[in-house]
Formats: structure tokens, C-alpha cells, sequence
């Protein structure tokens, strides 16, 4: 079978550039003498204009940036390839979908919504989740989220959404973060977008790395067979190395520690070899069963719970190749949901017909031109001809005297392509209705998902998801707002409205006080219709909770290990765990109190990779302090005792040997610790192997949040 694994990087490879051993030129490819000196009327004179040089250098610097994405400005990307691994031909007859074994290659970029560019990866948000297949049949972009659902059910919500979440417009306050008012007010106001809200109160908003999300489709699609037969679908991504998360506060501490913590985190494991890794499955229902559930399929605040429709996996996707300019590949990259090859069509979504709009045009403003598709990494590697000419920047040079079609000079080419030959024809859907602007009555269902969420989500899923209402609704100035929002939180659960209000200070109100409309304003002559809640048929998901889903291959690949050292440490407790971790694909550190060396119990000298002031415990997974004299010295250090009292708290492993353990009888929390905390690996003795083989396994557990014994609090 022919793979087109390689066919995207040999298309880039035109288009790259290398200065090593070349001379330094203009853009005019005139060779420079002189690259530090502009030219002047003598050497202490007035700069001169004809200095081309200089003025070509400024202007084209003066030009370097593009305005950055509306949503999702902030973000990474990478390369790879998606293989099929069961191919459902009898759903669609998209090319790269249909063959076992076949590979296509792909960019994904990863991206959180609200922040600018330069804003910190650990906000907060829903993260995006975007895949360009280079296939034969042309791009196919899938655009999706880590969050199945959406906040609103229509397109003409979204900048409404998106002005209130921003950094608000008078003083444009606070970066990169929901928890103010105008965000609050706006979602208060719209009980749609609840199932969405308990979602990204939940830790799903934090994750531990872009690696260890999974990505979803969100809206519902259609796949198009060769008898022209159509399926709906909802896509997934599943991450290999599990869905995991970190806590709010150590998220809060990295976003100043390393505001590029997810961005470093998939360069550095892609450059270690440690491929990122998701299988793509879909949820099949049959085109007879669209009216079959309780939720209407179109709407995009609804799943498909997975114990009414299973995944059934398709194929994978491996990142194994950074890029190598950010600029050129991860900023200029256009995704677009509309961008679709023969075997893949929408659904009516009334928010999925709005985005097929919208992206497009942004790429307009951002990009500049109506040629973005022109831009590389944009390229479709399959042949592109059409009567498309000129525009701002256009590279591809078209011959002959033809731009029409019909046309009989050109011999009536390029022509178009029937069906069987792989023509685009949209599902002949067959559509009968009036004109109307109403939100469907199938849609007013508010509450009944996001209980389902809320109840399949273990006790330590739902005290965070209170304390990330507390938080946000605690950075609420507005009272009246604080108290809308406890009204639809009753809906959804009452304990739950209960246990935010106590953090709040405030109490549920009896009923909901504020008129809410559902997608019709009251002024409107339709009137108002009420939201009203629509029991889910499944009581709890168990695929809705990160807890209930440990990975089915448990790994601490690409996993950092915190090794705290002073002088007099044991070499070979160091050299013991580090190879251990080693073995594993994960790296041990050695921090200590200064940059340099530390001495060993051998008097050999250990490298020292950060020290207290440059290393902090959110910045690693795990935590080990090996045995040897001089250890006291630590206990003296706040930055040490700060180190260990963080990955305490967040619930990290902590590994400690020989007297290294009474380290941890200093620590601030030593009162706490309990004889049956899993995450805590502890010997008197000096360790052994099996001391590193409990280590290891424990990290394989992610996090040992039992430890949160006052979930409420
Ligand atoms: Fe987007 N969205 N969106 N969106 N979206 C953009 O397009 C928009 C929505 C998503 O890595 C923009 O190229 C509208 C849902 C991702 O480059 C823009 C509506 C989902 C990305 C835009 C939505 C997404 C974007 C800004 C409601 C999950 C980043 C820059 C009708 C399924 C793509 C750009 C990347 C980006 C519009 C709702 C996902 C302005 C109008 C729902 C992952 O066109």
C-alpha cells in the first residue's frame, strides 16, 4: 500500500530555508557588507534615506506581526501522521479513512480560548483541539474542543460569549481568566450553556499537558458512504496516556513558575521521542435514530452519553515532529470546520452552520489575503486548480488565457469532477420548512446533562468542581449576579448550589428571581419560553469522569521527577532512582541549594539542573529525597519546606529514604500525613530497587487526591 506518511514534509521542504554557511542578504538577494552600521553623512551625521538596506530591515520588522486569533490566540502545535487502524468504508468513503494501515499526514494545534497570545497556558478554559489532515482528497480539518459540549446553542451567541469572557473593555481586566463579572452576568443570564459550566468548573479546564487531554468533535456530523447514504457521527480523540489534570492552585502557581508549561511540555516530549499519541473514534447513529433520545442531536449543549452509543475507534494519531518555525507552521495555520472531503458533511447544528461562516473570514483579517491557502502549511498536497486568480500576495503562477469556466479555449478545463471521480457533493438533505428565527423546542432543556455530568463525577471531581465555583463566583463584585448563579446551580444540583453558597457567604434563592429567557427575548412576540429540564435516561456516566478512567496502560513516560540534594547525598540513591526513572522514558533532576555541584557521600560531584530559587514543585510531578548526611540543612530552607508542602497539597508522590524521611517530619504538613497514603513512598531503610519500583508505580497513579480528606473546605 502506497503511505503518504512523508508527503507534507516533502511539500514544506520547497519552502524551507537554512542560512548555515550562506552569505547574509537583502531580500533582494544582495549580498551585506556591513550589518551594523546604517549609512551617514560622515560618522557622527544624519542618517541617509537612500540606506535601502537599513530601510528594508526596519520596514519589514515594522510589519512582523499579524493581528493574533480572536479565540484561541494562544497556542502549540506539532506534526505527525493518523493511521487507520479499522476502517469503516461502509460509513464513509473518505479516502483516508477507508484502507487499514493507510497514513495521511496531519498538524494538530493546541490552544486555550480566552487569553492573548503571550497569555499562560494553565488559565482556566476550554482548550482547542485541531487536526489539518493532508489527505489525497484534499484538507480535512477537524476543529474541536477537550470539552464535548459548547456554551450556547446558536451562533449568533458567540460574540456575546466571547465579549463577556475576555478581559473586560474599560480597563481590559483580567487577562486569560472567566472569574469576573461580565462573564458571570452573561452566562447567568444563559441557562443553556450550565451542562457547559460544570464542565469547565471541572478539572477538565486544567489539564496536566495537552498530551493528556481528550479532544471531541462537539457538534454532531455526518459521514457519506458510496451509496450516498448518511450517518450521523461524534468524534473523539482518546489519549494514550490517559485524561489527567492538575490541581487549581499549583495551576494558579505554574502560570507565574512557567506561563509555557503545556507548550514546553509537548516540544520537550516530542523532541525526547516520546510521541504523543490519541486513538480517533466515532459515535455511529444510525440516520433512523435521530429522533430517538431525550436531547435533540443538532444541539451542541448535548452528548451522546456513551453508555447509549458507544466509540468505536478508527484510527490513531502520533505527533513525532516539532515544528521548525512557530511563526510560519503554528501561527499561519488556518483551520476551518467547513474545510470537508467527499465522505464527511455537516449536520444542521445551528451553531456548526454559523462557524462555517465564520472561519473563513477571520483568516481574511488575520492572514491578510484570500490566498492563505497558499501559505505552506496550509497547502493541500492534493492537486489544486480552479479559476481563482490574483489577490494580495499570490504565489502560484497561473498559465494560459482561460479563468472562466465554461470555457471552450482552455478545452473546457479544468473540468469538474463527477461523483465517482471524487466530485464534493453535498447529502441531498431534503429541506421543507418556513423561514423562522426560533430556537427549537427540543433545545430547551437546560439541566438534565448537567446533572448527568455533575452525578457521574466521584466525590473529589465534585468538591473541585465547588471550589472552582467558589473561586470564579468569589472574584464576582456584583451580588446580584453571584445570586442568579446560585439559582441555576439549584437546578442542577441542590447540594451543590448549597456547598458554592457557603463558600460565598450568601444562600440559594428559593427560585430562580431573575426572568431567564431561552434563545427568545421576552420584548420578542414569541414570548418567552421557560428553560425546563429533561431527565437524562442514563443516571451517570462513567466516560464523563477523569477519575473513574485511569488509562488502561499505566505510564510515567516523559514524567519529571524533583531529586532535592545537598551536600553529603547519597551517589547512589541519586544514580539508583534516576536510572530507574530512566528505564521508564522519565527524567530525575537533581536540585539543590545552588546552581554548580553538589557533594557526595562518595565526594563525588552531582550537576545540579535548577536550584530552590529556579525549580518549584508544580513544575514536576513527583518528588524524591534521597538519603545522606547534610540533610538537616534542608529542613532550614522555606524554599524546600515550600517545595515539599506544594506537592503535598497537590496530592503529589513523595519519595523519601534512610533519615531523608524525617525531612517530612519537618514539613508543615506532617501533622496530616496518614499510614495509608498510597502517593506518600516511604523506607527507614536506605532504599532499595523495590523502593524505586513502588516510586514508579505510585507516579503511574497520576495523583493521590484522597489526600484532600476535607473536600469541602
Ligand atoms: Fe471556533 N473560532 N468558533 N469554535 N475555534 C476560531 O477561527 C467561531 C467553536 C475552535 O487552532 C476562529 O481561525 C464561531 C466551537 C478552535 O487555529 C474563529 C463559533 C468549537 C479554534 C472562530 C465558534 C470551536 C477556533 C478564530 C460559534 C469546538 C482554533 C481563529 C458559532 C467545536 C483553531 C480562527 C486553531 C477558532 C469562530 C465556536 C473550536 C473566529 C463563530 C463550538 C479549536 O473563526
Amino acid at each position: 500500500m502506497k503511505n503518504f506518511q512523508d508527503e507534507k514534509q516533502r511539500d514544506l521542504s520547497t519552502n524551507k530555508s537554512d542560512g548555515t554557511n550562506k552569505f547574509l542578504t537583502t531580500n533582494q538577494g544582495v549580498r551585506v557588507n556591513d550589518d551594523n552600521n546604517s549609512l551617514k553623512a560622515g560618522e557622527r551625521g544624519p542618517s541617509l534615506l537612500e540606506d535601502f538596506i537599513l530601510r528594508e530591515k526596519i520596514t519589514h520588522f515594522d510589519h512582523e506581526r499579524i493581528p493574533e486569533r480572536i479565540v484561541h490566540a494562544r497556542g502549540s502545535g506539532a506534526h505527525g501522521f493518523f493511521e487507520v487502524t479499522n476502517p469503516i468504508p461502509e460509513l464513509t468513503k473518505a479516502g483516508f479513512l477507508k484502507e487499514a494501515g493507510l497514513k495521511t499526514p496531519v498538524f494538530a494545534r493546541f490552544s486555550t480560548v480566552a487569553g492573548s497570545r503571550g497569555s499562560t497556558d494553565l488559565a482556566r478554559d476550554v482548550r482547542g483541539f485541531s487536526v489539518k489532515f493532508y489527505t489525497q482528497e484534499g484538507i480535512y480539518d477537524f476543529v474541536g474542543n477537550n470539552i464535548p459540549v459548547f456554551f450556547i446553542q446558536d451562533a449568533s451567541k458567540f460574540p456575546d460569549l466571547i465579549h463577556a469572557v475576555k478581559p473586560e473593555p474599560h480597563n481590559e481586566i483580567p487577562q486569560a481568566a472567566s472569574a469576573h463579572d461580565t462573564f458571570w452576568d452573561f452566562i447567568s443570564l444563559m441557562p443553556e450553556s450550565m451542562h457547559m459550566i460544570m464542565w469547565v468548573m471541572s478539572d477538565r479546564a486544567i489539564p496536566r499537558s495537552y498530551r493528556m487531554m481528550e479532544g471531541f468533535g462537539v457538534h454532531t456530523f455526518r459521514l457519506i458512504n458510496e451509496a450516498e447514504e448518511s450517518t450521523f457521527v461524534k468524534f473523539h480523540w482518546k489519549p494514550k496516556l490517559g485524561t489527567h489534570a492538575v490541581a487549581w492552585d499549583e495551576a494558579q502557581k505554574i502560570s507565574g513558575k512557567n506561563p509555557d508549561f503545556h507548550r514546553e511540555d509537548l516540544w520537550e516530549a516530542i523532541e525526547m521521542g516520546n510521541f504523543p499519541e490519541w486513538e480517533l473514534g466515532v459515535q455511529v447513529i444510525p440516520a433512523e435514530d435521530e429522533h430517538k433520545y431525550e436531547f435533540d442531536l443538532l444541539d451542541p449543549t448535548k452528548i451522546v452519553p456513551e453508555e447509549l452509543v458507544p466509540v468505536t475507534i478508527v484510527g490513531r494519531m502520533v505527533l513525532d515532529r516539532n515544528p521548525d518555525n512557530f511563526f510560519a507552521e503554528t501561527e499561519q495555520i488556518a483551520f476551518h470546520p467547513g474545510h470537508v472531503v467527499p465522505g464527511i458533511d455537516f449536520s444542521n447544528d445551528p451553531l456548526l452552520q454559523g462557524r462555517l461562516f465564520s472561519y473563513t473570514d477571520t483568516q481574511l483579517s488575520r492572514l491578510g489575503s484570500p490566498n492563505f491557502h497558499e501559505i505552506p502549511i496550509n497547502r493541500s498536497v492534493a492537486p489544486v486548480h480552479n479559476n481563482q486568480r490574483d489577490g494580495h500576495m499570490r504565489q502560484e503562477i497561473n498559465k494560459g488565457r482561460v479563468s472562466y469556466h465554461p470555457n471552450s479555449l482552455g478545452g473546457g478545463c479544468p473540468y469538474q469532477a463527477k461523483i465517482a471521480e471524487g466530485g464534493f457533493a453535498s447529502f441531498n438533505e431534503r429541506v421543507d420548512a418556513h423561514k423562522v428565527r426560533e430556537r427549537s423546542e427540543s433545545f430547551a432543556d437546560h439541566f438534565g446533562q448537567a446533572k448527568l455530568f455533575f452525578n457521574s463525577q466521584t466525590e473529589v471531581e465534585k468538591s473541585h468542581i465547588v471550589k472552582a465555583l467558589r473561586f470564579e463566583l468569589g472574584k464576582v463584585e456584583t451580588t446580584a449576579i453571584r445570586v442568579r448563579m446560585l439559582g441555576l446551580l439549584s437546578q442542577v444540583d441542590m447540594q451543590l448550589a448549597e456547598q458554592v453558597a457557603a463558600g460565598l457567604g450568601a444562600t440559594v434563592p428559593p427560585i430562580l428571581e431573575t426572568p431567564v429567557n431561552h434563545g427568545v427575548s421576552p420584548e420578542n412576540e414569541n414570548g418567552n419560553q421557560e428553560p425546563k429540564t429533561v431527565e437524562s435516561s442514563v443516571e451517570s456516566s462513567d466516560a464523563l469522569s477523569m477519575l473513574k478512567n485511569p488509562t488502561n496502560s499505566p505510564t510515567i513516560a516523559s514524567r519529571k521527577v524533583a531529586i532535592l540534594c545537598a551536600d553529603g547525598v547519597s551517589e547512589a540513591a541519586v544514580q539508583n532512582i534516576k536510572s530507574a526513572l530512566l528505564k521508564e522514558d522519565a527524567k530525575g533532576l537533581v536540585i539543590a541549594p545552588h546552581l554548580g555541584s553538589v557533594l557526595t557521600d562518595q565526594d563525588g560531584a552531582l550537576a545540579a539542573d535548577f536550584s530552590f530559587l529556579t525549580a518549584s514543585s508544580v513544575l514536576f510531578d513527583a518528588v524524591y529525597i534521597p538519603h545522606g548526611l547534610g540533610l538537616a540543612a534542608l529542613a532550614e530552607n522555606d524554599d524546600v519546606m515550600e517545595f515539599l508542602n506544594d506537592a503535598y497539597k497537590h496530592c503529589k508522590v513523595i519519595g523519601a529514604d534512610g533519615e531523608a524521611t524525617a525531612l517530612l517530619s519537618a514539613a508543615p504538613f506532617a501533622s496530616k500525613i496518614t499510614n495509608d497514603d498510597a502517593g506518600l513512598i516511604l523506607s527507614g531503610e536506605i532504599a532499595a530497587e523495590a523502593f524505586a519500583l513502588d516510586f514508579i508505580a505510585a507516579m503511574a497513579q497520576h495523583r493521590f487526591w484522597e489526600r484532600e480528606t476535607n473536600l469541602y473546605n
